[in-house]
C-alpha cells in the first residue's frame, strides 16, 4: 500500500508493480500529481531545470517527453506526470478521493490496516508513505479569519476557477517561495495588491526561458551527462559547489564569478557558489551584501528596497526563492508592501485586513503562509505501531528515524521522502529515485527470505539522530528560522530547531544506504 500519488507515489507504484508486488495507491486528491495537483496558483513552477526534474528511470520516456520551458510551470509538470501514469498504465492501481485517516499495525498478522475517511479499509504487508514534504498547509493564527467577506484561500488549496484578479483589491500574506512566485503575476492583474510581509526572504532571479525544439533535441542526447552531474552534487541539482577556496580567489575574480552566478538561470546562485558561503559566517556576510545591493539596484524606492532586504538571516540559510519580476513588482503604483513586523496584523475583518496602522480593504485574500513541513502530513494520519504506540507521539519533539526510512516500533512502515532522509531539500525526483530504488531492493530481499517483519533497532535510530544532528552544524542552515529547521509560527511550540533534514548531501546519503545494504541491512531487525 502506498499513500500519495505525487512524484514519489507514482514512481513507487511503478517500481513495486515492476517487481511483482501487488500495490495500491491511496490518494486524497481527486486526481494524481500531489504537489503539482494542489498548487494551482498563478506563477507556480519549480526552480530546478525541467530536464533535471523529470524521472530518469526510462530512456524511452526521456526521449518521448519534450519540456517546453527551462523551469516548467505547474500545468506542464502536471501534464508530464499524467503522461507518465498513462504510459506505464498506473492509473488503474490508484484510488482517488480517499484520505487516509488511520494506519494500525496488526501484530498478529504482521500487516498494516489502513482506514480512509470515506470508510474504506485496506490490509497490506508493507505500508509506504509518499505523503509529500509540503502538503499540510498552515493558515495564520490571526483572529477573524472566518469573518472575511471576500474570497480567501491558501495557495495550496487554490480554487481551480480562480485565474484572474482583474479589477480586484488583493492581499497576499507571506513572502516565501510561494508568495514570491505569485506576487508578480497578480501585480499585473489586480487593481491594488497589498503584500503583507513579516520577514523578507533572500531571492535571486530565475532567468526562465522557453526551450526551443533544437535545444530539446540536444538535451535528449545529453541525459546521461545531466543525471550523472545531478548524482554528483549535494542537492541533486545541476549546480554544485565551486571547488575553489574562497580566500584563494582574488576579489575581482570573486565578484566577476558572483555576477555570473547572478546572471545565470537556476540555483547556481545558491548552491553553485563557493562552499564557504553556506558554511562560514564571514564569507556568507560578503555574499549577502552583494545580493542586498542587487535588490537596491532593482527597487526604485529606497525605503521599500530596505524593507525587502532580510536582516535576520544570511543569504541561502533559508530556502532561496527564485523570482521572476518579484522585486520589479514593487516599482508598480498598484503594488504596496505592508510591513507587518512594524505594524502587525491585528485581525482579519469582514472587509479586509487590519494592522495596528490601518485597515486594508480587500476583495480577495491569499494565504501564502506555508506548511507544517515534512512531518505535518504524517501527523495528520493516526499511525499506530507495535504496542499501541502512535507515530505522532513518538515524533512530537521531532522525527526519530533510521536513514529517514523507518522508525523503531513501526514494523513494515517505510517513510519514503520522509524526514531525515536524502530526498528532503534536494531536487526531489533525484532524491526519491535513490530512496525508492533502495527500498525496492530491500523489499525484494525480504520477500525472497520470507521475512514478515522489519524494523530498525533503537540503537540504529539513535546513531542516525547523532549523524543528522552533527550534519546540521556543518552548514549555516541551522542559524535561520525556516521550514528547514521546523520553524512555524502558526503551530504551537514550533519555535525551536527540529532535525528534519539530512544535510550530508545526496552522494553521502547514497553511500550510507549502500553501506547499510552491503552490511546485510545492518541496523534492521528481520523476523
Ligand atoms: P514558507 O517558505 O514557509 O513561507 C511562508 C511565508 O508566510 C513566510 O513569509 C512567513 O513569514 C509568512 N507567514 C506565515 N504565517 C504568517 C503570519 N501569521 N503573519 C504573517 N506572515 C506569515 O512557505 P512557502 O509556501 O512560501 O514555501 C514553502 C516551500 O514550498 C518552498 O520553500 C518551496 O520549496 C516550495 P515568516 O518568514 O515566518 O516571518
Amino acid at each position: 500500500m502506498v499513500i500519495g500519488a505525487g512524484v514519489c507515489g507514482i514512481y513507487t507504484l511503478y517500481r513495486m508493480r515492476k517487481l511483482g508486488f501487488e500495490t495500491v495507491v491511496l490518494e486524497a486528491g481527486d486526481a494524481p500529481g500531489g504537489t503539482w495537483f494542489w498548487n494551482r496558483y498563478p506563477g507556480c513552477r519549480f526552480d530546478s531545470e525541467s530536464y533535471s526534474y523529470g524521472y530518469s528511470f526510462s530512456p524511452e520516456l526521456l526521449q518521448e517527453w519534450d519540456w517546453k520551458e527551462h523551469f516548467a510551470p505547474q500545468p506542464e509538470t502536471l501534464s508530464y506526470l499524467n503522461y507518465v501514469i498513462e504510459k506505464f498504465d498506473l492509473l488503474r492501481h490508484m484510488v482517488f478521493g480517499c484520505r487516509v485517516s488511520d494506519a494500525i499495525f496488526d501484530e498478529a498478522e504482521d500487516e498494516w490496516v489502513v482506514h480512509t475517511e470515506n470508510g474504506q479499509v485496506y490490509r497490506s504487508t508493507y505500508l509506504l508513505t509518499a505523503v509529500g514534504m509540503l502538503s499540510a498547509p498552515t493558515l495564520p493564527r490571526i483572529e477573524g479569519r472566518e469573518t472575511f467577506g471576500g474570497e480567501a484561500f491558501h495557495t495550496y488549496d487554490w480554487p481551480q476557477e480562480k485565474t484572474d484578479f482583474s479589477g480586484e483589491r488583493v492581499g497576499v500574506i507571506g513572502t516565501g517561495a510561494t508568495g514570491v512566485q505569485i506576487v508578480p503575476v497578480i501585480a499585473e492583474q489586480a487593481k491594488e495588491l497589498y503584500v503583507f510581509q513579516r520577514r523578507p526572504n533572500w531571492c535571486a532571479p530565475l532567468h526562465n526561458s522557453p526551450i526551443t525544439p533544437e535545444e530539446m533535441a540536444d538535451i535528449k542526447t545529453r541525459y546521461d551527462e545531466i543525471f550523472d552531474k545531478c548524482r554528483k552534487t549535494p542537492g541533486g541539482f545541476l549546480h554544485g559547489p565551486d571547488r575553489r577556496k574562497f580566500n584563494e580567489v582574488p576579489e575581482v575574480e570573486r565578484l566577476a564569478f558572483w555576477e555570473q552566478l547572478y546572471a545565470s538561470p537556476g540555483f547556481g546562485v545558491w548552491v553553485g557558489n563557493f562552499a564557504e558561503v553556506l558554511m562560514d559566517h564571514e564569507v556568507n556576510a560578503e555574499y549577502t551584501a552583494f545580493i542586498a545591493n542587487k535588490i537596491r539596484q532593482t527597487v526604485k524606492d529606497p525605503k521599500v528596497a530596505e524593507k525587502l532586504i532580510p536582516t535576520d538571516h544570511g543569504f541561502g540559510t533559508r530556502r532561496v526563492p527564485l523570482e521572476t519580476g518579484y522585486f520589479e513588482a514593487f516599482n508598480r503604483d498598484n503594488v504596496h508592501l505592508v510591513d507587518v513586523k512594524e505594524s502587525p496584523i491585528e485581525r482579519i475583518t469582514p472587509i479586509g485586513v487590519r494592522t495596528t496602522a490601518q485597515e486594508y480593504k480587500l476583495d480577495s485574500l491569499i494565504y501564502a503562509t506555508g506548511f507544517d513541513a515534512i512531518t505535518g502530513a504524517f501527523d495528520r494520519i493516526n499511525i499506530v505501531g507495535r504496542n499501541g504506540e502512535s507515530l505522532r507521539d513518538q515524533w512530537s519533539d521531532g522525527p526519530l528515524t533510521y536513514l529517514g526510512i523507518q522508525s523503531h516500533g513501526f514494523p513494515n512502515l517505510f517513510t519514503l521522502a520522509g524526514p531525515q532522509g536524502g530526498s528532503v531539500a534536494t531536487n526531489f525526483p533525484r532524491g526519491i529515485e535513490d530512496i525508492v530504488d533502495w527500498v525496492s531492493e530491500f523489499l525484494v530481499m525480504l520477500r525472497d527470505k520470507g521475512v514478515q517483519r522489519v524494523e530498525p533497532q533503537q540503537e540504529a535510530v539513535e546513531d542516525w539522530q547523532k549523524e543528522v544532528r552533527d550534519l546540521y552544524q556543518m552548514t549555516l542552515f541551522h542559524t535561520a528560522k525556516s521550514w528547514f529547521t521546523g520553524y512555524n509560527s502558526n503551530i504551537e511550540g514550533r519555535d525551536g530547531i527540529r532535525y528534519l533534514i539530512y544535510n550530508g548531501g545526496s552522494p553521502r546519503y547514497r553511500r550510507r544506504l549502500e553501506e547499510v545494504a552491503n552490511a546485510g541491512y545492518a541496523g534492521f531487525d528481520l523476523k
